[in-house]
């Protein structure tokens, strides 16, 4: 049996694989592992049998047997350590691409979902106009970084790793607040991830849940 994991029923993202399942849907096809789906409405995301393999109540979860596994960062790192294609062999490189998913999670992420949190939870807020600008600088100086640092190359450590996937994906949470495009480099870099055929069947495979879900509701 392949590993199972979850996955919203009827995603917000609207099928724009911006839900975190996409992150490891994406690992699976890098390291050509097959993996089975298991689709879970919000309302059974809070009762007992999703929080005893999600304390949080949310996707993405993994189950493989006995064995579950939350939080994308650990799912994907699982993946990669098991497979092969994500993790450099030489234990310096593996420790430096692992040492990305971190910074993707921990350094990047945070303020990238505070922006997109508040512009849901805060907009009727009188403070809110004044906030956004604030958490604008704070994504604006981390992308300054990352992009001064990934340069003219290819990936952020030599070759393609779990760190280049989780980054990616953490980029995409920024599109359309304007940021990303003020670095071409970090443009192009999400966009050859993007045009990568495993990036392509766990995009599609993500967007299909959503199409049938549209049929079957019509909404
Ligand atoms: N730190 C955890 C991880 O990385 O696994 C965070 C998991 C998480 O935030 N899961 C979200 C969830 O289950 C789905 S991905 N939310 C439901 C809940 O908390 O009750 C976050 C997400 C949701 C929607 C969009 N979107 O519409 O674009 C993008 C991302």
């Amino acid at each position: 049996m392949p590993p199972t994991i979850t996955a919203f029923a009827e995603s917000p993202d609207r099928g724009r694989g911006l839900a975190r399942d996409m992150r490891v849907r994406w690992a699976f096809e890098e390291v050509g592992q097959p993996y089975d789906v298991r689709l879970v409405s919000f309302a059974e995301m809070k009762q007992p049998a999703h929080l005893a393999l999600h304390p949080f109540g949310q996707i993405p979860t993994y189950q493989d047997g006995e064995f579950a596994l939350f939080e994308t960062g650990a799912i994907v790192l699982h993946i990669a350590e098991r497979g092969r294609g994500l993790l450099p062999e030489d234990a310096d490189a593996r420790a430096r691409a692992i040492a990305w998913m971190f910074a993707a999670l921990n350094t990047i992420e945070p303020s990238i979902v505070e922006y997109e949190q508040a512009g849901q939870a805060e907009a009727d807020r009188s403070w809110h106009a004044a906030r956004l600008p604030i958490m604008a600088d704070r994504i604006r100086a981390r992308l300054a970084r990352l992009s001064a640092r990934l340069g003219d190359s290819e990936w952020l450590d030599g070759a393609f790793s779990a760190g280049d996937l989780t980054m990616v994906m953490v980029l995409r949470r920024a599109e359309g607040m304007g940021i990303i495009e003020d670095h071409p480099n970090l443009s192009a870099y999400v966009a050859r991830s993007q045009a990568r055929p495993a990036y392509r069947r766990a995009f599609d495979a993500q967007l299909a849940v959503f199409e049938a879900a549209l049929r079957d509701t019509g909404k």
